[in-house]
């Protein structure tokens, strides 16, 4: 008989996992795109469909959720769980998925107004909660979906159907306002750079906490050209961050500390294009681990069997 086809201490046969198949990009394939032809947003879904090959995570394992906008469509495209959801209100959805299911991957995928208006008071939250997920936020300075007004990244100047004269707000700097939400690993990257979205996608999910990779993503439709001073294909430069090796050589002392809270906004306030790469990361208990112990404490008491009805059941009695 087959080891794994003894019977157990419990009578009954133990069923050894069926070997699993590669995932392939055609198994994580589903729609084909419907973003204009050139938008930078398909660089990186590219990039996104080849870290889950390359990893092979377990295909039941991806969830991919995003808000509204044509970044926001990414769900739509990409073959596992996932959920298109209320304009600027993806992080809630996220955060609940997260915390009921820790064992999956969440990545949210959005754009610039999704993530920092509409959606602005929400990034603050999931980020000072340090709430594990991947947040992917395709930022192209314009709200593309409704076709072209003023985005809170928008620069000023910038003629867009609600600014006809050009905007005269202050943007948000997506670094600095990662950094003060209390986000814990915070990146920024091109969307022509596809082996760099790659790296960073890959060092984001590997962090435990709330990870944000700002990607500047072009909307040929409504702000062409805007990126091409990031571009080196366009004239632009692509300058990488270089951080620290921790390697007692003279040239360390100039690299930069991603765990320097002061040095990341020093990054931060670089004219653009600005830099790219890990500007921030930090490792601080997650409200994952946090809410694990404080379940774990409660089932000690209740019952480690109870059904999570009982357990909620038992708590609200308590509160009588
Ligand atoms: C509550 C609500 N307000 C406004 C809208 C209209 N709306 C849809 S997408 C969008 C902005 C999208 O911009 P962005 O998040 O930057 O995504 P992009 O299309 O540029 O990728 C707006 C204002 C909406 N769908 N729901
Ligand atoms: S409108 Fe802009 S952001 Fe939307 S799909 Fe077209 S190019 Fe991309
Ligand atoms: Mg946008």
């Amino acid at each position: 008989m087959a080891e794994e086809n003894k019977p157990n201490g419990s009578g009954g046969p133990v069923i050894a996992d069926a070997p699993r198949e590669k995932l392939t990009k055609k198994a994580i394939t589903a729609d084909h795109p419907t973003w204009c032809p050139g938008c930078g947003d398909f660089a990186v879904l590219a990039s996104f469909y080849k870290v889950l090959e390359k990893r092979n995570i377990d295909h039941e394992k991806i969830v991919t959720l995003a808000g509204i906008g044509c970044s926001s469509r990414f769900p739509y495209f990409v073959n596992g769980h996932g959920a298109h959801f209320i304009h600027g209100r993806a992080v809630p959805l996220a955060s609940g998925i997260s915390l009921a299911r820790p064992d999956l991957h969440v990545f949210l995928f959005g754009g610039d107004g999704d993530g920092f208006s509409i959606g602005g008071n929400h990034l603050d939250h999931g980020a000072r909660k340090n709430i594990n997920m991947t947040y992917f936020i395709m930022d192209n300075f314009v709200y593309g979906l409704t076709k072209k007004q003023t985005s809170p990244t928008s620069p000023i100047g910038f003629k867009s159907k609600t600014d006809p004269q050009g905007a005269i707000d202050q943007p948000v700097n997506p670094m600095k306002k990662l950094i003060a939400g209390g986000a814990t690993f915070i990146a920024r990257t091109h969307a022509t750079q596809v082996g760099h979205m790659m790296q960073l996608i890959e060092r984001a999910m590997d962090h435990q906490g709330f990870s944000v990779i700002e990607c500047l993503s072009e909307c040929v439709e409504f702000y062409p050209g805007v990126f091409d001073p990031g571009n080196p294909r366009k004239g632009g430069s692509f300058e990488l961050i270089q951080e620290k090796k921790w390697d007692n050589t003279p040239e360390d002392e100039l690299r930069h500390d991603v765990t320097d809270e002061l040095a990341a906004y020093k990054l931060a306030q670089l004219p653009f294009p600005g830099v790219f790469g890990v500007f921030y990361e930090t490792d601080r208990p997650t409200k994952n681990s946090l809410e694990k112990k404080w379940i774990e404490q409660t089932r000690e008491k209740i019952g480690r069997d109870a059904p999570d009805v009982q357990i909620l059941q038992k708590t609200f009695d308590r509160m009588k």
